[in-house]
């Protein structure tokens, strides 16, 4: 009885810090459902960063120019040290590192659905940095301000990278959008593919999101799955006007009672399909990352051999 009473008081302290935007730090009590939660959001996220650097690398070595390739190499340097960052941010919850990583190889974990569609051509590099960083950026600003200390705050550097990767992005596709009539249709073919896949980034219609309440009620999440959505039509629809590409949506329109954009019904079918697995490029994304953990063992041998034999000789010293 003394035991539920203390978790209740427990309950009570933790829900107030949160009612009272006092970040919750590793050491501090939590309840198991609010860790679980996080471990699942982070891991996620954590792997999406990782599996997110493989479509384009990809293009790396075929990008048109020294400057360009330059520019690609850091950002994808950039994405694995988000994925550093989170993981990092997970084991702060007691999750084990190894095996966080071993459920996405398995495939028990999830990552990002846009990061399981083919990189076609030079201009979907513009259109992964304008619309999928553009969609990372308007989900994890509000992400900053989660109730989770190191979530929080890697969520800081994470967003001014992000921030220099979608402006990269756009660089990219408005000069081929300004270039000749063959670039210009290579960005508007990008601008096809890469839309509708941008907006499920967001997650579920908000009566669809299982989470999304309870990780509310935390702060986790600030905003609804809709709510992110909207914003990010919002913002990008007047950017693809500006150079002078089409949003592939019909019923796209402007509304000027509510001050937001309508648009057309998101294809529920085909996220659920890539979320299970069987996205174009599923496979190969975790067959890759697999690949990358067997073709680096020789390195973790080598360097746990070094470390043992410094450490036996620092032995033999003292002795
Ligand atoms: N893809 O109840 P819901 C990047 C899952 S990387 C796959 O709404 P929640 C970048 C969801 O996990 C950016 N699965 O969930 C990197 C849940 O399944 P479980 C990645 C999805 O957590 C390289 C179920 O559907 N960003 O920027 O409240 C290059 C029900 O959903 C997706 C983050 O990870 C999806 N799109 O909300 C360039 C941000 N959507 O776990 C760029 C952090 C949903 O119950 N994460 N699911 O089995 C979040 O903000 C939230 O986790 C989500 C989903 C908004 C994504």
């Amino acid at each position: 009885m003394e035991k539920a009473q203390d978790i209740l008081e427990l309950e009570r302290r933790f829900q107030e810090k949160i009612d009272n935007d006092i970040r919750i730090e590793p050491n501090d009590w939590m309840p198991d459902a609010y860790r679980k939660t996080l471990i699942r959001q982070i891991s996620q996220h954590a792997h999406s960063e990782i599996v997110g650097m493989l479509p384009e690398g990809n293009w790396i070595t075929r990008a048109p120019n020294l400057r360009r390739k330059a520019v690609l190499l850091a950002k994808v340097q950039d994405e694995a040290g988000h994925g550093l960052y989170l993981y990092s941010a997970c084991e702060t919850l007691g999750a084990d590192r190894e095996e966080t990583i071993d459920d996405l190889h398995s495939g028990k974990a999830k990552y990002s659905s846009i990061f399981n569609y083919p990189t076609l051509s030079w201009a979907d590099m513009g259109a992964i940095g304008w619309l999928v960083d553009g969609a990372a950026i308007m989900n994890q600003v509000p992400l900053c301000r989660c109730s989770y200390g190191p979530y929080a705050r890697a969520m800081v550097r994470v967003c001014k990278e992000e921030s220099f990767h979608q402006r990269q992005g756009f660089e990219i596709i408005s000069k081929l959008a300004q270039g000749s009539p063959e670039q210009k249709e290579m960005a508007q073919d990008a601008l096809n593919r890469f839309w509708w896949p941008s907006l499920m980034m967001f997650g579920p219609s908000d009566d669809d999101s299982p989470n999304s309440a309870q990780s509310m009620k935390w702060k986790i999440k600030r905003n609804s799955n809709d709510e992110l959505r909207q914003l990010f039509v919002d913002v990008t629809v007047p950017q693809a006007e500006m150079i002078g590409l089409k949003i592939p949506d019909n019923d796209l329109k402007w509304n000027e009672a509510t001050q937001h954009y309508e648009f057309g019904e998101i294809d529920w079918t085909e996220f659920w399909e890539v979320v299970k697995g069987n996205g174009p490029c599923n496979y190969e994304r975790v067959e890759t990352r697999r690949k990358a953990k067997e073709n680096g063992e020789w390195v973790r041998a080598a360097a746990v051999a070094y470390a043992e034999k410094k450490k036996n000789k620092e032995l033999a010293v003292e002795a």
